[in-house]
């Protein structure tokens, strides 16, 4: 029977850090990750039969809990009729209908095979509907890995931005400009420096990619307001918030309607997916439709397909108000027991998406999150493991709570952190 450390250790010979995303290899926590053998439910059970409490969910997509039966069922069904075709298929019309019905002022949609090439292909078509070449993304956003989102902060609160990776050329980031997520200043600084080349502002309109950032009041109406000033167009990113904060995601939970919109994770229900999607004007420039080339063998795969579905179809009212509740159980639980051990930490959650930062105030933006104890984050992350709860391993990170999280499994997640928060306190290190 393979054991976590044979199994690492061969990893490591054959994938880069021994894994296929960088945040799985533990880096920004120490330690060797375990490896999943199986899940069900909000629990996940690596090689060596320890269970763990998961609250990753896959980064977003199991949303219902891990190995549900009816998208189990579904996906079953759907194996024994082919797994791609690269030819049509009715589940890829059914999911964009169910998408495109879900979300107000959303009319087309295109599937892709994951987050990534969701807004890297946003962003072409912004450019090409506009006219324009420069983009405004905002510090400790995260869009995937396309050159031109893979782009630091400079130092200030709105900058030209530079090469966040090697290989990753000046060309590239030339038309990236970094704004400091909140300031709405910082935006309009931007717009004006250059009031004819902004082609679109992309965010996360929950950031979840450097912790959960709540976005203060009026400001993504201001950003709306400042794309409609300067003629650019807005992308919601909700690769993450989609489907997951609201049934119509993060436009029908503030009202805010997007030029253009990004999907991915929960629409594929643990299959890879993504999709972008806008009103019928913009989308109708994509090709064939259109001129703005675009395209993937396994788009609109039939199981990718069938599970995006399937999940969609259980995600109904009850659903969202169970990943309320869930979110606010665990919320309550975590906030008690630091106040009980005297811990200073913020806990920020947007539904079932939350994170706890070691940190004395609010975190509204990068350089908040950047200050918080991260360290404090990795001991965190190491005791609870240890104790059988699986979290983000970096605390730049949402933790995700599905519908399969059941109140003994908060509760023993809450006890657990109280256990740590007062090793924390006794001065132990783990
Ligand atoms: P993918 O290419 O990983 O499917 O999606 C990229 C992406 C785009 N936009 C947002 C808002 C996202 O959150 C993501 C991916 N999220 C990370 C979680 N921090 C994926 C985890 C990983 O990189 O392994």
């Amino acid at each position: 029977m393979p054991t976590n450390q044979n199994l690492n250790e061969r990893a490591k010979a054959v994938l880069p850090g021994g894994v296929n995303s960088p945040v799985r290899a533990f880096k920004a926590v120490g330690g060797n990750p375990p490896y999943i053998a199986s899940a069900k439910g909000a629990t996940m059970t690596d090689v060596e039969g320890k269970q763990y409490i998961d609250y990753m969910g896959s980064w977003g997509p199991m949303i219902l809990g891990h190995t549900h039966p009816e998208v189990t069922a579904a996906l079953r069904d759907a194996l024994d009729h082919g797994t791609s075709y690269g030819a049509s298929c009715a589940a890829e019309v059914e999911l964009a209908e169910e998408i495109v019905n879900r979300v107000p002022g959303l009319e087309m949609v295109r599937f892709v095979n994951s987050g990534t090439e969701a807004t890297m292909s946003a962003l072409r078509l912004a450019r090409a509907a506009t006219k324009r070449e420069v983009i405004i993304k905002f510090a400790g956003g995260y869009h995937g890995h396309a050159d031109s989102f893979l782009i630091q902060a400079g130092s200030g609160v709105a900058t030209f931005g530079a090469p966040d990776s090697p290989g990753v050329t000046e060309g590239a980031a030339k038309d990236t400009r970094v704004a400091r997520f909140n300031d709405l200043h910082s935006v309009r600084s931007l717009f004006e420096a250059e009031p004819d080349a902004i082609a679109a502002v992309i965010v996360e309109p929950v950031p979840g990619n450097m912790g959960v950032i709540l976005a203060n009041e009026g400001f993504l109406e201001g950003l709306r307001e400042l794309c409609d000033e300067f003629g650019a167009l807005l992308i919601f990113d909700e690769v993450m918030t989609g489907f997951r904060i609201a049934r119509g995601g993060a436009v029908e939970r503030f009202g805010i309607t997007p030029d253009l919109a990004t999907y991915g994770k929960v629409i594929g229900g643990g299959l890879p997916v993504g999709a972008y999607g806008g009103r019928r004007e913009l989308m109708e420039k994509v090709s064939p439709s259109g001129p703005v080339y675009q395209a993937g063998t396994l788009s609109g795969n039939p199981l990718a397909m069938t599970a995006g579905l399937a999940t969609l179809r259980l995600l109904d009212d009850d659903a969202y108000s169970t990943l309320e509740m869930v979110g606010e159980k665990l919320q309550v639980g975590l906030d008690a027991a630091l106040k009980s051990t005297g811990v200073p930490g913020v806990i920020q959650r947007v539904g079932s998406m939350i994170t706890l930062f070691f940190n004395d105030t609010a975190i509204s933006c990068f350089e908040d999150v950047q200050a918080a104890d991260h360290q404090r984050y990795a001991v965190f992350f190491r005791g609870m493991l240890e104790r059988g709860i699986y979290l983000p391993p970096s605390g730049y990170e949402a933790w995700f709570l599905s519908t399969a999280h059941r109140d003994e499994q908060i509760k023993s997640t809450v006890v657990a952190a109280e256990e740590v928060f007062r090793s924390f306190q006794a001065g132990l290190k783990h």
